[in-house]
């Protein structure tokens, strides 16, 4: 598996990677990862396009997150992601819901932070393909954190509403609709010292045990 690394190989902090190792870890799969730089387009090449993750298995090459967890599903049915195809279309949603809102509001407050993680040779190019969307520059993108904190919280509010009922999003044990969330928060955890959630927050005690399952295998990722 390719994924996005920090100037640090072991800083892994790409919120669609996360999702394909909790995945691949929910299935018991063994996975290899290669550190992958975002000016790195060579060595994804053979993928037929620009992003990570993308996978390798048995001669077959699968990229996008989404595309992944439907892939490792039918090759190895149990344990389940998605608890059958009703869960599968549900989880779809949990992944647009995350693309949108969720990486979209967590990139405000993290964008600037990321620069320092990356590697050098990766930096002009992150700046000015962020600054053209953004259509400002890192650091006016990232002031005011702090102010804007409450707001980003309430956005969690679904999330919170089902975690107050239940263990896990996807009812009493994990499913791919918790790696999704979880891999995304992986992204701030990793990439910046900027706390996002309140840690009395429901959100905050599921990522606590989001962060032990599978061996620890999120709670001892490197941090910068
Ligand atoms: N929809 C894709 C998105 C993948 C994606 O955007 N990956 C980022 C890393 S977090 C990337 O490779 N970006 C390359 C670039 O910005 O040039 C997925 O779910 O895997």
């Amino acid at each position: 598996m390719h994924d996005l690394a920090g100037e640090d190989p072991d800083v892994r902090f790409s919120p669609y990677c996360w999702r394909t190792r909790f995945a691949l870890a929910h299935k018991g799969l063994p996975v290899e990862t290669v550190p992958w730089r975002f000016t790195d387009h060579d060595a994804i090449a053979f993928s037929g396009q620009g992003k990570v993750p993308v996978i390798q298995d048995d001669g077959k090459t699968v990229f996008d997150s989404w595309t992944i967890a439907t892939y490792l599903e039918d090759q190895v049915p149990a344990p389940t992601l998605f608890g059958g195809t009703t869960g599968r279309a549900h989880a779809l949603f949990v992944n647009a819901w995350a693309d949108s809102v969720l990486v979209g509001g967590i990139a405000r407050f993290i964008v600037r932070d990321l620069l320092d993680v990356i590697a050098p040779k990766d930096r002009d190019y992150f700046r000015s393909s962020r600054e053209a969307r953004f259509g400002r520059s890192l650091e006016e993108v990232q002031a005011g954190r702090e102010d804007r904190l409450t707001v980003f919280r309430d956005a969690l509010l679904p999330v919170r509403l089902v975690l107050r009922r239940q263990q896990w999003l996807g009812g009493a044990a994990p499913s791919y609709a918790d790696h999704i969330i979880a891999g995304t928060l992986m992204w701030p955890r990793c990439a910046s010292r900027f706390e996002l959630l309140d840690r009395n927050d429901p959100v905050a005690e599921w990522q606590d045990r989001m962060l032990d399952l599978y061996g620890g295998l999120g709670r001892s990722a490197k941090r910068p």
